[in-house]
């Protein structure tokens, strides 16, 4: 097999590189280890940018997300059991989308097959080989399991935190630079109504709580919990018990219970690989760099990453040049260290951590309140939040 570039995962990175790679008349190849329901059922993000929203309306990929997904105006931080809202559209003229991760997967796969993409799912085995120099691929094993080789020009490597692309590289050629935090995110789904009309990050002496969404009749929940905590110590009860708890204090908001339909923890950690390209492995999303949830940012950057690639994979077979290419790494590099500090610092403001004194817990809420009350710290938090153009 051969395709111009080979695209090794399935996430929104592999997918909407594909997406915008075809749109440039450049054919890849997916090569993605799960299924396609693995792919499309996965629970994980659900905050779009105002650039992630506007790239999936320019390229044709918006059509569900603008009848189905939520425009919200901002967000609110409680603290000191209240709510103080910070109103992105009027700080910086900008919204934000709530739409899952899973939702823009299906939108993209479906896209992908019907222009007569591939995506070459449930693939095993998968190896890297080559990419120091002009002839790179990848090898794997297909759905049935026979020995395959896709020959490419470039790989794209999108296949996330645990992938393959990034640990194919040689030893001493990547500098790492990384922080584990001492707490982890226990995440619900829940059939039931929201608990207000915006997202609600909440700072209490119990540990952070966060209340999302993902539509009128599906909330995204999450409790700051410890890294190795076991899940079936958490009944459903318990839960309930625990969001309600972190909500207390002045106007509390009216938290109405429902079914929980999904449960999981995650880990939290700030991760970046320098540079993002080794020969013509170019590497893009989570396989290059992790953000901790707080500041929503880890499908933004995927999608801005592979935004960059792609315009500097279009100015290579448009006249030659590696003039983008080689510029790939440094550009999006300053995106990410941009969203790594904005993430850092809402984790490191927002969650109690277990060796803090009672001093650090009042400087939190010194910034807290400084935030919320001052133009130029929400005008702050806002820009990062709804996020930078791409350029
Ligand atoms: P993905 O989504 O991990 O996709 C990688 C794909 O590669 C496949 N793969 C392989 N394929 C072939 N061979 C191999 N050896 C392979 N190894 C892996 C995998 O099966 C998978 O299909 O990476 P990508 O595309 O870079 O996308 C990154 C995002 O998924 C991630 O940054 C976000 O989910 C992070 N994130 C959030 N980001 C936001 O922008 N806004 C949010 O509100 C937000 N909230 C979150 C989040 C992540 C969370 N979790 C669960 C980590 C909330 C949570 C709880
Ligand atoms: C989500 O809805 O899953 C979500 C929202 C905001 C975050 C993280 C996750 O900061």
């Amino acid at each position: 097999m051969h395709a111009q570039v080979g695209i090794v995962g399935a996430g929104p990175a592999g997918l909407i590189l594909s997406h915008l790679l075809h749109r440039a008349g450049i054919e890849s190849v997916i090569v993605e280890a799960r299924s396609r329901a693995y792919c499309e059922g996965r629970i994980r993000a659900g905050v779009l940018e105002h650039g992630s929203v506007d790239l999936l309306n320019a390229t044709g990929l918006g059509e569900r997300m603008t009848r189905e997904g939520l425009v919200h105006r901002g967000i609110y931080l409680r603290f000191g059991g209240r709510s103080h809202h910070i109103d992105f559209a009027e700080l910086t003229g900008k919204t934000i989308m709530v739409y899952g991760q899973h939702e823009v997967v299906k939108d993209v796969i479906a896209a992908r097959l019907a222009a007569g993409g591939t995506i070459l799912f449930d693939s095993s085995d998968v190896s890297i080989e080559r990419f120091d120099t002009a002839q790179p691929s990848i090898r794997f094993r297909d759905a049935n399991g026979e020995a395959q080789r896709l020959s490419c020009d470039f790989i794209a490597g999108c296949d996330g935190f645990h992938g393959v692309c990034r640990p194919s590289v040689p030893a001493g050629e990547l500098t790492f630079f990384d922080r584990i935090y001492p707490f982890a995110w226990l995440g619900i789904l829940a059939d039931a109504p929201p608990v207000c009309d915006e997202l609600i990050y909440s700072h209490t002496d119990r540990g952070f709580a966060l209340f999302s969404q993902r539509s009128p009749a599906v909330q995204r929940y999450y409790l700051q919990c410890t890294p190795d905590e076991d899940i079936d110590e958490w009944s459903d009860t318990r839960i309930w018990h625990e969001l309600q708890a972190r909500l207390q204090g002045e106007d509390p908001p009216e938290l109405i219970e429902g079914v929980i339909t999904q449960k999981g923890v995650t880990a939290m950690r700030s991760f970046v690989t320098e540079p993002m390209q080794y020969g013509r492995l170019f590497l893009a999303g989570d396989s290059a760099h992790i953000v901790p949830p707080t500041g929503a940012k880890g499908m933004n950057l995927a999608i801005a990453d592979v935004a960059a690639l792609s315009a500097g994979l279009e100015r290579y077979y448009r006249d030659g040049s590696m003039s983008l290419l080689d510029g790939y790494s440094a550009h999006v590099l300053n995106r990410v260290w941009r969203a790594e500090r904005f993430s850092w610092w809402m984790t490191s403001m927002l969650h109690r951590f277990d060796d803090q004194s009672a001093f650090d817990r009042k400087l939190q809420l010194s910034e807290l309140e400084y935030i919320t009350s001052s133009h130029a710290g929400s005008q702050s938090l806002a820009e990062n939040y709804v996020g930078f153009a791409m350029t």
